[in-house]
C-alpha cells in the first residue's frame, strides 16, 4: 500500500511519508529546463508531455512519496471563459470580474481535458508505491484572484464585495464549486490517488465569512466528489485560519488536515478527530536558510506531531532553496541524520 494512503486511512508510519508543496518549480534546473521551452505559464499547464514531466521530476531528484499534479489553480477560470496571464515578476493577471459578469460565463470544461491527460501520463509512469496527488484551489482563493484581478497582500476589495453582494458572490462560489467539483473528479478518474484543496487565502476572515467563503462551499465540492462515487481521501489545506480550523475540519468532510508553518503541532491533535491525518508543517523560510536553524525544526516537528502525520511544509518550496537541504531533510526523517549546509 501506499504509505500515503495508509497514512491517510489512520495509521501512523514510524516513518512519515514525506512531499512538498511546489516541489516541483523554480528550484529545481530540470524544471527550468523545460519550463523555458514555453513562453506563456497556461501554456505550460495545458502541455500533458511536459507538465508530467516536471511533476515525476521531484521523484527522480528526491524520491518523494507522493507526486503533485503539475498544473495551477487558476486553470480553473479559464474555464468559466475568464482571461488568465502570468506576467515574469508580477505573477497571476485576470480581467477582474464584475457583478454582471458572475451570470454571463462563458463556461467551457473541456480546456481542462489536457490536466487529466497529464494524470493518466504520470500515473502511467510512476511507482505504483508512490501517491499522485490532484487538486484545485479553494472557492474562495479561487474567487480572490478572479475579483482582484492579480494577487494581492489582504484580499479587502474580494471581502468588501462578499459582504456588499450576497448573490453575486453565492453565485460565484456556486459556479467554482460546480467546475472545481467535475475537475477533481476528473482527475481522480484519470488516476490521482489523493485530492488537495489549497485553501491559500483562508485567513483574516471573520468566523462568520470563513463559515461562508471556505466551509460552505467545500463542503458542497466533497459532497458532489462522494456523490460521483469518488472514494479516494482529500486534504484541506485552509491556510492560516487560525481556530477557524475546529470547524473546518469538523464540518467541511476532508480526510486529513494539512497546516500552515504557525500552527503548533502538539496542540492541533487535541482539535481534530483522534486518527486524522496531520500534514506539514516545515516553515519554508527555514528551508531556505537551512543549517542548524533547518534541522532544529525539521527535529521539532519529529518530535511534536503525534498520531498520523505526512511530513510537507507549512507553504510551498521557493525558488531559491538549495536542492542538499531538501535532501538532508529526507535523510533526516528517513535515516536519522542529514547533511544541512
Ligand atoms: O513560471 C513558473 O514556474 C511560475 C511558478 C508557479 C508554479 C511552479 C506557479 C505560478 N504555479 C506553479 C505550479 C503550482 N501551483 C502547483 C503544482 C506544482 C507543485 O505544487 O509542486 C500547485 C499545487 C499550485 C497551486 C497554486 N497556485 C496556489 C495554491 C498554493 C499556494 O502556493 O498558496 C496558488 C495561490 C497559486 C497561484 C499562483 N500560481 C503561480 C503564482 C505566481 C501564483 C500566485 C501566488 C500569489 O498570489 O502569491
Amino acid at each position: 500500500m501506499q504509505k500515503i494512503i495508509n497514512v491517510l486511512s489512520g495509521n501512523k508510519e514510524d516513518i512519515a511519508p514525506i512531499w512538498m508543496m511546489r516541489q516541483a518549480g523554480r528550484h529545481l534546473p530540470e524544471y527550468l529546463e523545460v519550463r523555458n521551452t514555453t513562453n506563456s505559464f497556461i501554456d505550460f499547464c495545458f502541455s500533458p508531455e511536459k507538465a508530467a514531466k516536471v511533476t515525476l521530476q521531484p521523484i527522480h531528484r528526491y524520491d518523494m512519496d507522493a507526486a503533485i499534479l503539475f498544473a495551477d489553480i487558476l486553470l480553473v477560470p479559464i474555464a468559466l471563459g475568464r482571461t488568465v496571464t502570468f506576467e515574469k515578476g508580477i505573477g497571476p493577471l485576470l480581467n477582474p470580474l464584475s457583478t454582471k459578469d458572475i451570470s454571463n460565463f462563458q463556461i467551457n470544461t473541456d480546456v481542462l481535458k489536457p490536466v487529466y491527460e497529464t494524470v493518466c501520463k504520470v500515473r502511467k509512469e510512476l511507482d505504483r508505491n508512490k501517491s499522485l496527488i490532484g487538486f484545485c484551489g479553494g472557492p474562495w482563493t479561487v474567487a480572490t484572484y478572479m475579483l482582484e484581478g492579480k494577487g494581492t497582500p489582504n484580499k479587502e476589495l474580494a471581502k468588501k464585495f462578499a459582504y456588499e453582494n450576497e448573490e453575486a458572490i453565492n453565485d460565484l462560489l456556486d459556479y467554482l464549486v460546480a467546475i472545481s467539483a467535475e475537475y477533481l473528479i476528473k482527475q481522480a478518474e484519470a488516476g490521482v490517488d489523493v485530492l488537495q484543496i489549497f485553501e491559500s487565502w483562508a485567513s483574516d476572515l471573520s468566523p462568520y465569512l470563513f463559515n461562508k467563503l471556505v466551509i460552505v462551499p467545500t463542503k458542497k465540492i466533497i459532497k458532489r466528489i462522494r456523490d460521483a462515487g469518488v472514494n479516494i481521501p482529500i486534504i484541506g489545506f485552509p491556510k492560516n485560519c487560525g481556530l477557524s480550523i475546529n470547524e473546518y475540519v469538523k464540518s467541511s468532510g476532508i480526510t486529513a488536515i494539512a497546516v500552515s508553518t504557525e500552527t503548533p503541532l502538539d496542540q492541533i491533535r487535541g482539535l481534530i478527530p483522534k486518527n486524522m491525518a496531520i500534514q506539514g508543517n516545515l516553515d519554508p523560510l527555514a528551508l531556505r536558510i537551512g543549517g542548524n536553524t533547518l534541522k532544529k525544526q525539521v527535529q521539532e516537528i519529529l518530535d511534536k506531531v503525534k498520531g498520523p502525520h505526512i511530513f510537507n511544509l507549512g507553504h510551498g518550496v521557493t525558488p531559491d532553496v538549495k536542492i542538499e537541504n531538501i535532501k538532508a531533510v529526507i535523510n533526516h526523517i528517513r535515516k536519522g541524520e542529514g547533511n544541512y549546509v
